[in-house]
């Protein structure tokens, strides 16, 4: 059988990893685009990495970016995938107002360039196309649950980049027959998540604060327990385990047609209940207090605060409420989402615990 090879862009990240474990475990060559950066930013993916002087090697990384098409065109003719999984993006939506345009450049204008250099190198017929398109398409909701056929409103430069994304994938497959599809993904998180991202902020955040909070008991000097800023404690998302999604997204470029999928639990949360489950994990006896932006969280014990609000975490347009529905993906798939949101927060929780042990 023809060896399948897949190229991944994004894959120092989050998702990156987690797919290109499960893609080099179903034997696939993997490739990735990994950008140079003055420090190493390949932690996520350094236990499958093999030194370039291996024969045959399975995993290999290639410099790149998603803003210089050169360096993509490069690429591709060397690994002469099967499968491209585009997942790089400046990902993050509270840096996308502040860098709008770059951010335009890479998540909007890197995914046509990469479809342009399949169409160039008359690949179409060859390779199959994974866009990862977000739940923040649907921005200020015109429906509950969203699904694929809800209308979309984006609400920041970084969903407005991903709406392009989402659009020029499905205008490659119908113009020239690409197997291309989109993945609208609600959040998914995991013990690898960015640490900016909100989920992984409380669970850094938090089981240093036990860790303090411990090593005080004997004599309590309350002043030494850090506090965690948050925005908007309402926001409420759909959270997943990014281990489910990667392998929803290897399922949607192995059906006879390439279609779009929403991805998602169906199950809402909002942020004030992430902390509050986080506290739980960890036996921290929290109280709020006050309302709005003088609301904060008391650690009973010692009175002290370890949440507050910070009006620096808000967002110039916020998306308030996300939760999906997945039926499609569910149907046509057969994918469902396997980890809860309690075995989530219990998996980030002790992931963090350690490492915040071992920073000790
Ligand atoms: P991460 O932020 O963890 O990873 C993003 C990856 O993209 C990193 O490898 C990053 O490299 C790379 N990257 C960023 N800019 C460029 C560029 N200009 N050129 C090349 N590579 C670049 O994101 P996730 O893994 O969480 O998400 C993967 C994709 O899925 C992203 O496109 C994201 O927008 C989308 N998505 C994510 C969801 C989620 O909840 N996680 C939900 C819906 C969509 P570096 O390591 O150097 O920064
Ligand atoms: P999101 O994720 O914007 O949904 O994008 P994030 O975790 O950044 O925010 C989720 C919600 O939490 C609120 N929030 C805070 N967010 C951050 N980052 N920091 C805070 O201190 C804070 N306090 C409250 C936010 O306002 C928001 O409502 C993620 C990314 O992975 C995208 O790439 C992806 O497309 C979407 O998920 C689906």
């Amino acid at each position: 059988m023809e060896e399948k090879v897949a190229l991944i862009t994004g894959i120092t990240g989050q998702d990156g990893a987690y797919l290109a474990e499960l893609l080099l475990n179903k034997g696939y060559r993997v490739h990735g685009v990994k950008r140079r950066t003055s420090l190493l930013n390949t932690q996520r993916i350094d236990h499958m990495y093999q030194a370039p002087h291996i024969e045959h090697r399975k995993f290999i990384l290639h410099h790149g970016d998603m803003t210089d098409a050169s360096s993509l065109m490069h690429i591709v003719q060397t690994a002469q995938p099967t499968e491209i999984y585009n997942l790089a993006a400046q990902s993050h939506v509270a840096v996308s107002f502040e860098e709008p345009e770059y951010t335009a450049n890479s998540d909007a204008l890197g995914t046509l360039r990469l479809l342009e250099i399949m169409r160039s190198l008359k690949l179409v017929d060859q390779v199959r196309f994974y866009q990862a398109s977000s739940s923040e398409l649907y921005g200020l909701v015109q429906e509950v649950p969203q699904k694929e056929t809800t209308p979309f409103y984006p609400r920041s430069p970084y969903a407005v980049a991903k709406l392009y994304a989402y659009w020029i994938t499905v205008n490659y497959r119908e113009a020239y027959g690409l197997y291309a599809c989109n993945g609208i993904a609600f959040n998914h998180e995991s013990p690898i998540r960015g640490e900016t991202f909100v989920t992984r902020k409380i669970t850094r955040a938090l089981t240093r604060i036990k860790l303090a909070l411990t090593a005080n008991t004997s004599a309590p000097s309350p002043q030494e327990i850090p506090c965690l800023y948050l925005g908007n404690l309402e926001a409420k998302r759909d959270w997943g385990h990014a281990k489910d999604y990667v392998q929803a997204m290897w399922l949607m470029l192995q059906q006879d047609q390439p279609e779009d999928f929403v991805l998602a639990t169906g199950k809402q949360y909002s942020v004030r209940a992430f902390v509050e489950a986080v506290c739980q994990e960890l036996s921290i006896f929290m109280v709020w207090q006050g309302h709005g932006m003088e609301e904060v969280g008391i650690e009973q014990s010692t009175g002290k605060t370890i949440v507050a609000v910070d009006p620096r975490y808000y967002r110039l347009t916020e998306v308030d409420s996300l939760q999906g529905d997945a039926s499609k993906a569910r149907e046509k798939l057969s994918w469902t989402p396997k980890i809860s949101f309690s075995e989530l927060v219990k998996d980030m929780v002790h992931a963090d615990l350690r490492l915040a042990e071992q920073s000790l």
